[in-house]
């Protein structure tokens, strides 16, 4: 244990008492060493972030920086920039075209190497042949691949040509991507015949035929070949990746675009059946994203970079795309599962490439420590310096073991708290500058503002809970819900008006110290992954079968939330290991595999109040196997007996 604050004498404390400071070699090179930093953004929070735009490209500087009108945002007012080109011509432009932006790695085994000149090349290639499919600035695309270098490409190529990208993550169903299409209308889906996870093949050419046999707005489909197996081919639709790029120009000028043009649209999960499509723009987003990759990273020049979450969540687009390419960033990126074909595929990762700075979430930590320190500890993993944290609360014991095991005490810990919705991370230590206490995402990042609340709003003193709100604008931040505004409104700006409310909870300790303590909405965190209890109960009641479901997210030691699903069927029919089994492969279908419920629990009724309200708190403490609370507003109180029977008769899997 090589902790600043080490010694027999903290041993005592509990995990979360102990302090660590940034270590002094940290300090001395970090990019940010002075909390001066804090109170210099504080004075001029516009002028802060227009400090940080000054260093990209534009082709038109912006007017002003902020257009505030509650809750509408406007960044860069004016301005003209394009964020492909930020991320790849300006560096190719600087000399730094050989620099690596990828080491790539597939599931498989197969590597690639792709310098920033590559990616431009490659970038070029892909927008032209988009025009050549009839895309053009403004036109949705959807994007649906597994985690190759055509992936970024795809999206690069349409944020040069301006045409807003919607990335699918690949574990989502047919069904979800119709959803997602459909709702934005895309008209090209980019997409791969397969990918790897586990060692088998992801059906992405087939499930993107089952999607658009559901929608009406595509014209083409772009495949990228990746596991070249046999796949279903609509002639006139699908073209090959391999016949339209190779033989385009490797140039195309980027379209000089608004400040607020659409980005892309990424789908998350609310509290409605319904995910929302959050908007993101330009030239804010591309600030954002940047500036807080840059400081909370503590990027150098030198660094190899591996964010291991999957592009198809906000993570990878802010944290494996737009962030560390726009800084010049080396990164890894690997394509698969971390236990295939063994438990140190990471660690072998690690080793091979020298990372040196680790992005990843609690639920993959919490997996290694159950697997054990000597997958670790077969390889030499000296080249780490910064360990990164994100997706949900990390509990104190797996930060220390992150401290220890993977980071051998000698690196410092930034848990970053953020959102689909914000782009950016907003709460997070400053590596050279905060001192971390394990479990706390600590502060707001510099031109950030944040609160804890109390239902009427009122800031709730040092040493309260409440909920937690973004008190000023901030550049990454969304701009609306694709289609709609009222939705917009009131989901983030109606609790608390003029503040941004982001849905967790949050406690302050006495040094002001931001604990996140989870959701308070019917949102669920499955392994980081956001699911909506909603979302799953209208997919288990859509099974003709279902007379009423109601779901829950039960903790998980693991995953930190594991999907419980109470479920009562229609009469005439007997529960049965089977159709348990049937349920969760229906709720697979409608979503993904990472909706299929853990737990599926079949009760003759909901518990309900008299009003007809479900009583999640109820089916919370049953599942959770906790004694139950007050009862005395069920409308049927044998209700709750019933479902312990069932519960005592053991129906969990
Ligand atoms: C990046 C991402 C957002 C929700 C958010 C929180 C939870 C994320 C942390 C965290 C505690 C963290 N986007 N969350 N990061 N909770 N500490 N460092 O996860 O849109 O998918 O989810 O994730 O509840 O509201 S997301």
């Amino acid at each position: 244990m090589a902790s600043e604050t080490g010694g027999k004498a903290l041993e005592a404390l509990t995990f979360d008492e102990r302090r660590f400071p940034p270590p002094a070699e940290f300090k001395a090179k970090a990019n940010w060493k002075d909390e001066s930093v804090y109170a210099e953004a504080e004075r001029d929070l516009e002028g802060f972030w227009a400090g940080h735009a000054e260093g990209f490209t534009w082709s038109k500087k912006w007017e002003r920086v902020l257009d505030w009108r509650v809750p509408c945002a406007k960044w860069f007012v004016g301005g003209r920039t394009n964020i492909s080109e930020n991320c790849l011509d300006r560096h190719v432009k600087a000399g730094l075209g050989s620099k690596t932006a990828y080491h790539w790695e597939g599931e498989p085994g197969d590597t690639r190497t792709v310098s920033y000149a590559d990616l431009l090349a490659e970038t070029q290639r892909c927008a032209n042949a988009l025009r050549e499919l009839g895309v053009r600035t403004g036109d949705r695309v959807a994007i649906y691949m597994p985690m190759v270098p055509e992936l970024p490409v795809a999206m690069l190529a349409c944020a040069r040509i301006g045409a807003p990208f919607t990335v699918v993550f690949g574990g989502f169903s047919a069904e979800a991507l119709a959803g997602r299409i459909n709702d934005s209308g895309a008209k090209l889906v980019i997409t791969a015949d397969g990918g790897y996870r586990k060692g088998n093949i992801v059906q992405l050419k087939k499930n993107t035929d089952d999607a658009i046999a559901q929608t009406t707005t595509v014209e083409k489909v772009l495949v990228y070949r990746r596991t070249k197996h046999d796949v279903p081919w609509t002639s006139g639709r699908d073209v090959w990746w391999h016949d339209i790029i190779p033989k385009q120009k490797a140039e195309c000028p980027a379209e000089q675009l608004d400040s607020e043009h659409m980005l892309y649209l990424l789908y998350t999960s609310g509290t409605t059946a319904k995910p929302k499509g959050i908007v993101h723009t330009t030239a804010g987003y591309m600030v954002g994203t940047a500036t807080t990759h840059k400081y909370i990273f503590d990027i150098k020049p030198d660094d190899v970079y591996w964010c291991a979450a999957d592009i198809g969540w906000v993570t990878g687009h802010s944290y494996i795309v737009f962030g560390p390419l726009a800084n010049a960033t080396t990164s890894v990126m690997y394509e698969g599962t971390p236990d295939f074909p063994d438990k140190d595929r990471w660690w072998s990762i690690v080793e091979r490439y020298r990372v040196s700075i680790l992005y990843c979430a609690p639920t993959a930590i919490r997996t290694f420590m159950k697997w054990g320190p000597q997958y670790p500890h077969m390889h030499d993993m000296r080249s780490l310096r910064l360990l990164g944290s994100v997706g949900e609360p990390i509990n104190p014991e797996a930060w220390i073991w992150y401290h220890e095991t993977i980071g051998g005490g000698r690196c410092p810990i930034v848990d970053t708290w953020w959102m689909t919705e914000t782009g950016m991370i907003l709460i997070s230590p400053l590596p050279g500058i905060t001192t971390t206490k394990p479990g706390s995402a600590t502060f707001p990042f510099p031109g950030v503002r944040a609160d804890v609340v109390d239902d009427e709003g009122k800031s709730v003193p040092f040493g309260g809970a409440g909920y937690l709100v973004i008190t000023s604008p901030w550049p990454a931040m969304l701009r609306g819900i694709y289609g709609d505004d009222q939705r917009y409104r009131e989901t983030y700006w109606s609790r608390f008006p003029g503040r941004y409310f982001a849905g967790d909870g949050a406690k302050r300790d006495q040094g002001g110290y931001l604990w996140l303590l989870g959701r308070v909405d019917d949102v669920m965190k499955i392994s980081g992954h956001r699911i909506s209890t909603t979302e799953v109960e209208s997919a288990l009641v859509s099974h003709p079968k279902v007379a009423e479901a109601a779901v829950i997210g039960r903790e998980d030691p693991i995953t930190g939330q594991a999907i419980f699903a109470f479920v009562s069927l229609r009469s005439g029919n007997e529960e049965s290991e089977e159709l348990s089994k049937e349920l969760r492969e229906h709720v697979v279908k409608g979503i993904g595999s990472i909706a299929r419920p853990k737990t599926i629990m079949f009760t003759p009724e909901l518990p309900k109040t008299r009003s007809g309200k479900i009583m999640r708190r109820l089916l919370r403490d049953i599942a959770q196997e906790r004694p139950l609370g007050d009862v005395t507003t069920l409308a049927d109180a044998s209700v709750v007996e019933q479902i312990r029977t069932a519960s005592a008769a053991g129906k969990e899997d």
